[in-house]
């Protein structure tokens, strides 16, 4: 994707305002009418290299046909990644800023993120920012009922606040689907409570009665046998059919049963986190091209950005022992 954002600056300055049919005055307090979640973000450079290509922030308003932009050069802003000091700033003065008023709707990704306007698009009214600074930040949301493991147990219940890891490993509960690491899931160690469809809450199990429930109970059965390693040379899965008792009582939950083979691969672990971007303008000086109509807006917010990102990572049990043991296709996925 192409952005040529500084370019249609000064084409649609030299060549679109020719054919206005006359401006409408934009003042502080009439016009920047602006949804916060219209705030779009598009990137021309390497995502693996932070400075390559140009960012640009745009909120578009297809009410009043209004658009506001933001160039960053030489940076590729990542919505995924979490702000490490706060606010970032950007001045207005070397990051360009412009407000547009159209005589039409437009797509805000198509326009400032796809090369060459079309044509049939005029501009009203043109504003560029002259002084002020940009502050972007972006930060984790993570909500109490979200579930951003999709184990089955909310956010809340796996104490995201306390950051509980009860397998020790590189994810804290509420980001593992396997709690203890047993390669059994979460969402296979716990069970639906509740009187009707629409009042359903998953409640953990505790099948050898110790208290400590299945899914942060690496031996299920409490036989002494780790639960991932009850298993068969057929099955790395102690789920699987291959590793019950003729009963069909898988053995890791059949305190009679004694197979003990060492497994060193688990179960690959993918979730989601939630990020929140927001953008916002402080002391914004915006004026025409020729330096009239020149406004202050003491704060601006341009928007928020709600992005999503999935991570998916291999875990094995990290003792130098075990790491050389492990072969490497003995992946086991859920
Ligand atoms: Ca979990
Ligand atoms: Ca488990
Ligand atoms: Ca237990
Ligand atoms: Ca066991």
């Amino acid at each position: 994707m192409k952005i040529q954002f500084l370019a249609l600056v000064f084409i649609s300055l030299n060549l679109l305002t020719a054919c206005d049919d006359g401006d409408i005055i934009v003042t502080a307090e009439n016009g920047f009418e602006f949804e916060t979640s219209n705030l779009r973000l598009c990137n021309t450079g390497e995502s693996s290299v932070p400075n390559s290509g140009t960012a640009v922030f745009h909120n578009v308003n297809n009410t009043t046909n209004e658009a506001i932009a933001i160039e960053i050069p030489n940076r590729f802003y990542n919505d995924t990644i979490e702000s490490t000091e706060g606010n970032e700033t950007f001045p207005v003065q070397s990051n360009p800023v412009v407000y547009r008023k159209f005589d039409t709707a437009i797509d805000g990704m198509d326009y400032f993120c796809s090369g060459i306007p079309d044509n049939d698009i005029g501009i009203i009214t043109e504003l560029f920012g002259n002084s002020g600074n940009l502050e972007i930040k972006t930060v984790r949301i993570i909500e109490e009922d979200g579930d951003e493991d999709g184990d089955g147990l909310t956010n809340m219940q796996e104490r995201f606040r306390d950051s509980i890891n009860t397998d020790m490993d590189r994810f804290l509960d509420y980001e593992d689907s396997d709690d203890d690491n047993d390669n059994v899931l979460t969402r296979d160690e716990i069970m639906p409570e509740g009187e009707d469809e629409d009042n359903i809450t998953m409640v953990p199990m505790d099948t050898d009665g110790d208290k400590i429930p299945d899914h942060l109970d690496p031996d299920d059965d409490n036989d002494n046998v780790d639960t991932r390693n009850e298993i068969s040379e057929t099955s790395p899965d102690p789920r699987n059919d291959a590793n019950r008792n003729p009963e069909g009582v898988s053995f890791y939950l059949d305190p009679t049963t004694s197979n003990n083979i060492e497994v060193t691969r688990l179960i690959t672990n993918t979730f989601t986190s939630t990020f929140r971007t927001t953008v916002i303008a402080r002391n914004l000086g915006l004026s025409e091209a020729d330096g009239s109509n020149e406004i202050i807006r003491e704060t601006l917010t341009f928007g928020d950005i709600r992005e999503d990102r999935i991570q998916t990572d291999s875990v094995s049990i990290s003792t130098p022992e075990t790491e050389e043991m492990m072969p490497e296709e003995e992946t086991i996925t859920p």
